[in-house]
């Protein structure tokens, strides 16, 4: 590649938006071991301290990671295009991309629905509810930090292996009820410091805040689901229809 010295373009960014660029078309894939700051020096005819400014740009955008002692690695850049319709699970969609989904608990208990919780899921307030946090995980990937809170009235015996597992899939499956339709929030906003450490991102990182609120036939609310989703990782897809 080229440096245009003359470019009022930077070099490091210049530098940086090639190694993008090789990122961008699989030249470089995830996991590759990027050359040392020498390395690029010699490559670029430029000094170590623009390739560093460079890689440290790489770095906060994240594309590439380092690893102390070892050297400059390739980020995996998978992202998730995930359509908005039809009430699919968090399983089933992982699945679907033929991707391993898990969940790591972090709460799970029966606790007294406020005025916010008992509104949404159109109970009496300190009725129980089970409350369910989970760290959402692909492929050994955390990609979204999940609180669910669902009726105890309704969903009767979850257990804490059920919900590492598939909560539709209980309600459906197991509960033998159906899911009718959804009303789904849908904001951005940036990572505090528990949502970054729980999803292994930068503080101040976007993150997709979603509310789900979920009926069965009845119009009777059966879940109401705060997600936190990583932006780096998801991209929606709607369907819009001419007449509706
Ligand atoms: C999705 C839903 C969430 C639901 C979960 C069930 C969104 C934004 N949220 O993640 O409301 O609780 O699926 O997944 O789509 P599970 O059956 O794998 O537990």
């Amino acid at each position: 590649m080229m440096i245009n010295k003359n470019s009022p373009l930077p070099i490091y960014y210049q530098i940086e938006e090639h190694i993008k660029d090789l990122i961008d078309r699989k030249q470089l894939k995830p996991g590759d071991c990027l050359p040392s700051e020498r390395e690029f020096a010699e490559q670029y005819q430029v000094s170590r301290m623009t390739i560093r400014q460079a890689i440290t740009n790489l770095v906060n955008s994240g594309y590439v990671y380092r690893i102390k002692g070892k050297g400059t690695f390739v980020a995996d850049q998978n992202v998730i295009e995930l359509k908005l319709h039809g009430i699919t699970s968090f399983t089933e969609n992982i699945q679907a991309l033929g991707m391993t989904p898990s969940s790591k608990i972090i709460e799970f208990r029966s606790s007294l629905a406020d005025k916010s919780v008992a509104t949404k899921l159109k109970i009496n307030e300190n009725e129980s509810v089970y409350e369910i946090q989970r760290i959402r995980l692909a492929n050994q990937i955390p990609m979204a930090l999940e609180t669910s809170f669902l009726s105890m009235n309704i969903v009767k015996n979850l257990s804490k292996e059920t919900a590492a597992h598939s909560l539709y899939e209980y309600i459906q499956k197991a509960l033998g009820l159906s899911l009718k339709y959804s009303t789904q929030t849908i904001e951005a906003s940036a990572a505090n410091k528990i949502e970054s450490e729980l999803l292994g991102i930068k503080k101040g990182s976007p993150i997709l805040l979603m509310e789900r609120i979920t009926f069965l036939s009845d119009d009777q609310p059966i879940e109401f689901t705060k997600s936190i989703y990583r932006g780096d990782r998801y991209k929606f897809v709607v369907k819009i229809d001419q007449d509706s």
